[in-house]
């Protein structure tokens, strides 16, 4: 069966091979690579490379996720996000556009602009009119758990009774809530959150139950890279690994969720996920491969 996620005018093929949607931070703070390409010029310089790395999708975000991160204003997000993705669509009009926002303003003015895709990590529960606008667009959505709508209060409300069955009922809930707003069915994409508003334990049964989240039928895009739950896991003597120390264990934890099926990454490092996904697709037995 072909599997397509519909993002406007382009299709995405997903479970045959993974996508890699590489990270575009246009921001001062994010958590791991905060300031390194803050201007428009760096960070196009950046997405050009992750282009030539092999991303399927680049994920262009103005405002970052982590706790305690500054609040940013809808017209300063577009200021950051708005240039270099019109940018992008000029030079690469192959290439998948998405737009890491939680403001409908922002993602109406970067659809304009020429993305493809609406990845809000509220799943449209801050500003409910942006699933009407990417609906509107015909844009691609990406659905993600968190448990509040700030990542100021988010680890507070880390609290499951069972992490796998919420997650999974949230994210049928959202989708059910997006096609009330006009989204298609099969312009939708779901995330599970990991490291939003979730402890390690929590993490780590939401990659081991993948195929639970699998199952709903939409692609799983799932986002691991350089989280701070790996920080946990390979700490040795008291040394925790700063983000940018974290390779292998992303790679590692990607090549988990390739294993569990999932459809997305979504990853700073896109040459790896993609030598790594190469791999991991070959040991994977999928209906599509022949
Ligand atoms: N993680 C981050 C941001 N956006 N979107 C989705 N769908 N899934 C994720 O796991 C996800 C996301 C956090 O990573 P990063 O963009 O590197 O950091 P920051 O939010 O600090 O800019």
């Amino acid at each position: 069966m072909e599997r397509l996620w519909r993002c406007r005018d382009l299709r995405l093929e997903w479970g045959r091979r993974t996508l890699v949607m590489g990270i575009v931070n246009v921001t001062p703070d994010s958590f791991s690579d905060g300031g390194a390409h803050a201007t428009a010029e760096a960070a196009l310089a950046h997405a050009r490379r992750l282009a030539r790395d092999g991303a399927d999708i680049l994920d262009v975000g103005g405002e970052s996720t982590r706790p305690g991160a500054a609040d940013v204003s809808a017209e300063d997000e577009k200021a950051r996000v708005v240039p270099v993705i019109r940018a992008l669509a000029r030079e690469m009009p192959g290439l998948a556009l998405s737009v890491d926002t939680r403001k409908a303003a922002v993602a109406e003015a970067a659809l304009e602009a020429g993305a493809h895709v609406v990845n809000d990590v509220t799943a449209g529960r801050l500003d409910p009119r942006i699933l009407d606008v990417a609906g509107a667009a015909g844009a691609g959505v990406v659905l993600m758990h968190m448990p509040t709508t700030s990542p100021a209060t988010m680890q507070a409300a880390a609290r499951y009774d069972d992490v796998v069955a919420e997650v999974r009922e949230h994210l049928l809930d959202r989708a059910l809530a997006a096609t009330a707003a006009g989204v298609r069915r099969d312009a939708i994409a779901v995330d599970p959150g990991i490291g939003f508003g979730k402890l390690l334990e929590h993490n780590l049964s939401l990659i081991r139950a993948l195929p639970h989240l699998t199952s709903l039928g939409f692609p799983v895009l799932m986002g691991v890279s350089r989280k701070s739950f790996l920080a946990r896991l390979t700490e040795r003597g008291g040394e925790t690994p700063p983000p940018l120390d974290r390779r292998e264990a992303t790679v590692a934890a990607e090549t988990a969720c390739i294993l569990g099926g999932a459809a997305i990454l979504r990853t700073h490092d896109v040459k790896a996920a993609r030598r790594a996904s190469a791999v991991a697709d070959a040991l994977t037995p999928r209906e599509a491969t022949p």
